[in-house]
């Protein structure tokens, strides 16, 4: 077997790659363990809106049936958001679900591989996972940035969240010689706040300098990722100093209920949503807009070059 006989691309994607023309890839365990039902639908659906909007073309990114899926209906949406069944793949557990032609929704990392499988060069999402608090003990480390380490994909987030070790994260991700980049900002964006008191290694004021180090970065042969982190618009930015509160309590509650592995990051997304009374829901739902938008431009420019 090749790899594209186990890949399914979207027409409309596939015609774009073909023509050379701006795609995005989006994540989709964000629909289905990211955020709670209709809102994990209605986000998916108005962030492939605003990628169509810059002119570029969304890929939504996950596994049905065992098949590795690159662009979806918006049935398929529906599927991923509302079936309990959907597991969440990263990458250990993508070779498991399409040999066993199960279903489920992709992580940075299991997104950053099929992406690449279809050779699409920038991908748009929320948050990475990264070095967790409290690390030293437990080892958590997402395979998000082992990805970023290996896979030829440019990832636009809204920097780390305080969920994880940010320092550690940054740490991990310079042992492992993946740019860090801050869209129009020096500092690192802390995913509902635009500051998190790290300094990013390169500020860049443009997405068409950002394609161009792309460029540059793979025709070296330099494989691996690059990281943009792009900080949430101030008009959606929460206090940090609540958010600090809530996630420091979520993490208290994580430790007691013995929650860990891959079940940590959804049950933490979920106890900060409820301790915020949502706020933290409709900031994440416009940092992903934000990203969106930014990872279009820079698709944009990436596909206008040879
Ligand atoms: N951070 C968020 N929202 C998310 C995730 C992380 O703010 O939805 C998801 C992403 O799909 C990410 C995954 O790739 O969690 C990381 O999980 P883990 O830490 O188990 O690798
Ligand atoms: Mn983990």
């Amino acid at each position: 077997m090749k790899y594209t006989d186990y890949l399914d691309i979207h027409p409309d994607v596939e015609k774009a790659i073909k023509n050379k023309e701006p795609v995005v890839a989006l994540e989709s365990t964000i629909i289905s363990h990211g955020m709670p039902y209709p809102k994990n639908v209605e986000t998916a659906l108005m962030v492939e809106d605003t990628v169509r909007s810059n002119k570029a073309v969304p890929a939504t990114i996950a596994i049905i049936n065992g098949r590795l899926k690159v662009g979806l209906t918006n049935e398929e949406i529906e599927f991923l958001a509302t079936n309990e069944e959907v597991k969440k793949v990263s990458r250990r557990d993508l070779p498991i679900t399409v040999a066993q032609k199960l279903s489920g929704s992709t992580t940075v990392a299991s997104t950053m591989i099929i992406a690449s499988l279809a050779k699409i060069a920038v991908f748009a999402t929320g948050g990475i996972g990264g070095v967790h608090r409290g690390a030293e003990n437990t080892l958590d480390i997402s395979a998000d940035l082992e990805e970023l380490a290996n896979t030829n994909v440019c990832v636009v987030c809204a920097g780390a969240k305080a969920i994880l070790d940010i320092g550690l994260t940054l740490e991990y991700l310079e042992t492992k010689g993946v740019p860090v980049i801050g869209y129009k900002t020096s500092e690192l964006p802390a995913f509902y706040s635009s500051e998190s008191g790290f300094d990013v290694d390169y500020k860049i004021d443009s997405a068409l300098e950002i394609a161009e180090i792309l460029k540059t970065k793979w025709s070296l042969s330099i494989d691996g990722g690059v990281l943009v982190t792009n900080p949430i618009p101030v008009a959606f930015e929460l206090e940090s100093s609540i958010m600090n509160e809530a996630i420091n309590e979520a993490i208290i509650e994580a430790n007691n209920e013995n929650i860990s592995g891959k079940e940590i990051t959804p049950y933490l997304l979920s106890k900060v949503n409820e301790l915020t009374e949502g706020k933290s829901l409709d900031a994440n739902i416009k940092l992903i807009q934000n990203n969106a938008n930014l990872a279009s431009k820079i698709a944009l420019h990436y596909s206008n070059q040879d």
